[in-house]
Formats: C-alpha cells, structure tokens, sequence
C-alpha cells in the first residue's frame, strides 16, 4: 500500500504541521490530552471497516465474532474500573451519551435542573442553543460568590421547579463535587440523578474524586480528557436501571447507527491502561501540578474563580480587567500557550469574548511536567497578561521548555 505521503500529501502535511504544532506548544486545554501509540494504533486499525449496529451477540450484520470480543472485552474492563454493572460504550461522543440518557429518561418538555454554562456546566446541560435546552424543560443552578456549588441553593430550585431529572457535573468547575448531596436533594423531591462525569473520569477511576457511580442513577462521560483515551463517550449504571430505562435502546436505534468499533477497541486500550497502578501516579501528578499551577497565580496576583482548584483545572477570573478572556488567549497563543477563553459567573462580556480563562494540567502531565514547570507557565501566563511586550522573550522561554520535554512519542 502507498504510503499517506504518496497518496495524499495535502493532509500528509497537514497531519505532520499538527504534530510539529503539538510539539512546540504546551497544551493547556482542561479537556485535552496525549494518548499512547497502543490507542492510537488500536484507533487507526482495520476495526474501522466494520459495521455491526446492535450489541455483543444481537448484531444487524454478519462478521461480528470478533467485534462481540472487542466490546466485551471494552465493557468489562470499564466495569471493573468504575466499580459498575453496566456499561454502554458506544455513544460517539459525551454529547451524544447525554442525549441519549435524556432520551431514554424524559419526554420531551419534561421539567429538568442543571448546571449552568457560566457557573461551569455544559452546553448539553440545557442550553438554549443545544437541543437539550430546546426540547426539554431546563431550570439551571450556578455557583456561589466565592465560586462554589451552593447546594442549599440547589435544593430550593429543585423544591420550586419539581424537575424529573437534576443534572450535575460540570467542564469548567474547579473543586469537587458532592454526588452524596446530590443524591439527598434528588431524592428529596423525588427526581432522578444523571452525572456527567467527562472531566474528572481520570481523577474518579484513580480514587482521588468521590465516585459518581454509588449516588447516580446514571453516570455519562467522554474517554479523551483526564481518563486519556480516543475521543468518544459512554453511559455506566447499574443492570437494574438498564433494564428499567433501556439505555442500550436509547443509544442504538434511538440516537445512533453503527458503532465506530476502532474507537471501542480504542476505549478497551484506555480502560486497560487506566486499570494500571501508574495510572494512579498519573492523575496524582494532574492534581499535584493543578494546584501549583493555581498557587504560582495566586502569588503573581490573578484571581481565580473559587481562588484554586481540587482538580486539574484553574478558571482565571478576568471580570476586574481590560483584557478579556479572548485577548488573553489569543497573546497566550503568541507564546505557544494554548488555552481557551470560558465564560465566568456573573460575566457581562459576550461569549465571542468572555471574562475567563481556562487552564487545565492533564495533557502537559502526561508530556512529564511537574510542579517546578508549572511555577514557569505561571510566571509566562502573568508576563504576557501584564505586558505585550513580553511575548517575544516568554515565546523563546516556552519553546525551549518544549525541547527538554519531547512528546511522549
Ligand atoms: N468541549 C469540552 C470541553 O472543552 O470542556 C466539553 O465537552
């Protein structure tokens, strides 16, 4: 077979300028990540060439045997990582998985409480611009003045407005998270629990987040952010509640056609992986560089929305200043920083613009930074926020950082 370089040199070299980008930037996106060649080999095999719509042993298509072995083996593997029963692990996407729950949980209109998009929350968590917040009845909870989770205020929103379902998690909240109170608050206006774990999955399957999975009915979640796997989603609950819900009909014929069975052999890599000891090492040290990321900040005088994180990610609070979250990501992008603009609570800048700045650890963890670096990033973030002029001299800085730390392969 001719090599990509013969057949197509166009996205050849659009393929090997992405990798010369990702080499000589740090990646600062909370929701970004590096896997291992074993998931990118499983990603780019020939499993990609199989149609099998339907689950392990009840397939619409002929050829299946070895596909049936590839999602079990994906199933229980995510199974005994969470601590779970059941598992489906083909929606596309976190979206897609929370589309599907909802589809499996509510009827169109029914009454829902989530999380807001400026206190944190995600755009399928009933915003109006997403078909969750077009065919269902959203109520949001957001955060507190010192940026936390008021979940008294929760309890009385979810008293007034009855919702059938609350939805928790969050892609831009920086402490932990309480799914034991949650659990109480729902269960005290009789409403069901979905969380959606996407973030903190890799945090949640090492031990070092309180685990969704005792307290929710249903958990969602991608596989590439903290848990660094392929890009996609899955739903966990329990057989019972499977049963109940039908979550597997939800996903297929309900939302999808055919799984990508490339990304489930993918999902298995990433499960297998996550079940290993250094895995553990690994979001340890997420966490460990979070907070001296926050803390190098905090002492350079930038304020953080809940003024530091528990997690891997840091939200700066630019509401006090001139430049917007936009401008800072953009200066940020000059020095081969990469971040990404994010609404805060209580933001009066359009969402083109934003008032924050997101800023998370998992991706440069993997890349064998530590804390000592992340005091550098900091001290870069707060010289080219302070001053343009900086950039060419913070530039020259972060490019030699990323020689002395090549990417993992
Ligand atoms: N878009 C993702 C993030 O960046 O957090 C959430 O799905």
């Amino acid at each position: 077979m001719p090599d990509l370089s013969i057949t197509d040199p166009q996205i050849k070299e659009a393929i090997q300028k992405e990798i010369d980008r990702q080499s000589s930037h740090l990646e600062l996106i909370a929701s970004e990540n590096w896997v291992t060649d074993a998931v990118l080999e499983a990603l780019g095999s020939p499993l990609n060439n199989k149609y099998a719509e339907g689950y392990s042993g009840n397939r619409y298509y002929g050829g299946c045997s070895v596909i049936d072995e590839v999602e079990d083996l994906a199933n229980q593997r995510v199974q005994e990582l969470f601590g779970c029963t059941y598992s489906n692990v083909q929606p596309h996407s976190g979206s897609q998985a929370n589309e599907a729950v909802y589809y499996a949980l509510l009827k169109p209109g029914d009454t829902v409480l989530g999380m807001d998009l400026n206190g944190g929350g995600h755009l399928t968590h009933g915003s109006k611009a997403n078909i969750s917040g077009s065919y269902y009845n959203f109520y949001s909870y957001g955060i507190d003045e010192n940026g936390l989770i008021d979940y008294d205020e929760i309890l009385r929103l979810a008293k007034e407005v009855k919702p059938k379902l609350i939805v928790a998690g969050a892609s831009s909240y920086p402490r932990e998270i309480d799914f034991k109170r949650l659990r109480e608050i729902a269960d005290e206006v009789g409403a069901l629990l979905m969380v959606d774990m996407a973030h903190i999955s890799g945090l949640v399957a090492a031990g070092l987040h309180q685990s969704p999975i005792p307290y929710a009915d249903v958990v969602t979640s991608t596989t590439h952010k903290t848990l660094r796997g392929p890009r996609g989603g899955m739903i966990l609950s329990s057989k019972e509640n499977n049963e109940k819900y039908n979550f597997n009909k939800a996903v297929f014929p309900g939302l999808q056609g055919g799984p990508f069975m490339h990304v489930i052999a993918a999902k298995a890599v990433c499960f297998k992986e996550a079940l290993q000891d250094d895995f553990k090492d690994y979001q340890k040290q997420i966490v460990k560089n979070a907070k001296a990321l926050a803390e190098g900040l905090k002492k350079r005088g930038m304020n953080l929305v809940s003024g530091g994180t528990d997690n891997h990610l840091i939200l700066i609070d630019l509401r006090d200043s001139e430049i917007t979250g936009k401008e800072l990501e953009q200066r940020l992008d000059e020095v081969h920083l990469t971040t990404n603009k994010n609404t805060v609570a209580g933001d009066t800048r359009p969402i083109t613009q934003t008032s924050g700045l997101r800023i998370g650890t998992p991706a440069v963890t993997t890349r064998g930074l530590k804390e000592e670096e992340m005091d550098k990033i900091a001290d870069w973030i707060v010289r080219v926020f302070e001053d343009e002029k900086n950039i060419p001299q913070v530039k020259e800085e972060v490019m030699e950082l990323c020689k002395e730390f090549p990417l993992p392969h």
